[in-house]
């Protein structure tokens, strides 16, 4: 038997061009309608919704297949509380001094600042973490590879899935991190955080800013 297999491509389709075109322009219409929100309800999200994007974001691909990726699923409220409280206290430091002029001033259009309710109001925060390493069945070590890459892939993934179920997201990278591995008891040596992102319906007030996104021929170059 050959000790690492190959299978016809399972799953892969292939459509007429029209309908190829179609499927590009309507995907992109959904991810178009995609906002940061930083305004959110309290109204309870069904953990169902949240599984099956968890299981879309954990199809992106990673070095060497290895996958290295852990979500947090935070629902309970003292802990994301606790999350709040460590948070506001790394965005006060960032914001009174750590943040140089020129990083606030990048800042200014969003609005932001060191207040964080939103950890609290939302019904989920997940925290993803990226690890450095991992464990054989064996429990021997096994190094992984281009770890943030592929972590940075399956959290594009998530957030592209939670705003297709119609729930809005928050990608919120409070700095350092390292309180979330204390909070959410995950090793530090192994995994780092790679970002909190707060997930929910948007609250009926809620507000963005005016902000646009860069025309394609700024950012494409076809040769
Ligand atoms: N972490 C801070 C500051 C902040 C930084 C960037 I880059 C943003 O795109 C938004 C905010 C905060 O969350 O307020």
């Amino acid at each position: 038997m050959d000790e690492h297999p190959f299978i016809p491509l399972p799953g892969y389709r292939e459509y007429p061009v029209d309908e190829m075109i179609r499927r590009a322009v309507e995907f992109q219409t959904q991810l178009k309608r995609r906002r940061t929100v930083r305004n959110f309800s309290h109204r309870p999200v069904p953990r169902t919704v949240i599984d099956g994007c968890l299981h879309a974001a954990t199809t992106a691909p990673s070095g060497a297949n290895l996958q290295p990726w852990h979500f947090v699923v935070v629902s309970d409220q003292e802990t994301k509380r606790r999350i709040r409280q460590a948070a506001e206290e790394e965005e006060q430091h960032f914001y009174r001094h750590r943040a140089p002029k020129e990083w606030l001033d990048a800042l200014a259009p969003l609005g932001t600042d060191e207040r964080k309710p939103f950890l609290e109001d939302a019904p989920y925060l997940i925290a993803v973490f990226a690890q450095k390493y991992g464990h054989l069945p064996d429990g021997r070590k096994i190094k992984h590879y281009y770890p943030m890459e592929s972590v940075g892939l399956a959290t594009g993934m998530l957030i592209a899935a939670l705003h297709i179920a119609g729930l809005a997201t928050l990608t919120h990278t409070p700095s350092p991190m390292k309180f979330l591995n204390e909070i959410l008891g995950r090793p530090k040596s192994a995994e780092r955080p790679f970002l909190l992102l707060v997930v929910g319906y948007p609250d009926k007030n809620a507000t963005v800013p005016d902000i646009s996104r860069k025309p394609l021929d700024e950012v494409v170059t076809y040769i």
